[in-house]
């Protein structure tokens, strides 16, 4: 998703808005995210849905406030590329915990402590995380 251009996000939006009055509403946002195979559970689907219409929002998102949370999703998509390229040194594509207490220790402000939790929780089951997860989890 993060990797679409801006014309890619109108259309994805127009599709999604089926009864084309210009806005998604929650169940629209459903399943516009479900989109594929994938499933999102209502805690997930609620916090996405503030994500883009904001904490005081009108219950709606307008394509405005859909572009702008996709652009947002896309530049942290972009920071994190960087930040975990930097610190992956010895498995291409994959973070070792070494590597990833490095980051976190240095970079500490890029992450919340939910992100910061579960990037360990993650590590220190597989001993390792992969660029995907790691994305994924901070996205
Ligand atoms: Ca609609």
């Amino acid at each position: 998703m993060a990797s679409k251009s801006v014309s890619q996000w109108e259309e994805m939006f127009l599709k999604y808005d089926k009864d084309s009055n210009g806005t998604l509403d929650i169940h629209e946002l459903k399943s516009l995210l479900e989109e594929g195979d994938s499933t999102i559970t209502d805690d997930q689907l609620q916090q996405v849905f503030t994500f883009f219409d904001g904490t005081d929002g009108d219950k709606r998102i307008t394509l405005e406030e859909f572009k702008a949370g996709m652009q947002k999703v896309q530049d942290r998509v972009v920071t994190l590329t960087a930040l975990f390229n930097k610190y992956s040194k010895h498995e291409p594509g994959y973070l070792s915990t070494e590597e990833l207490d490095e980051l976190l220790a240095a970079d500490q402000q890029e992450f919340c402590p939910e992100e910061n939790d579960s990037l360990l929780q993650k590590v220190n089951a597989a001993g390792k995380i992969s660029q995907e997860e790691f994305i994924n989890i901070c996205t």
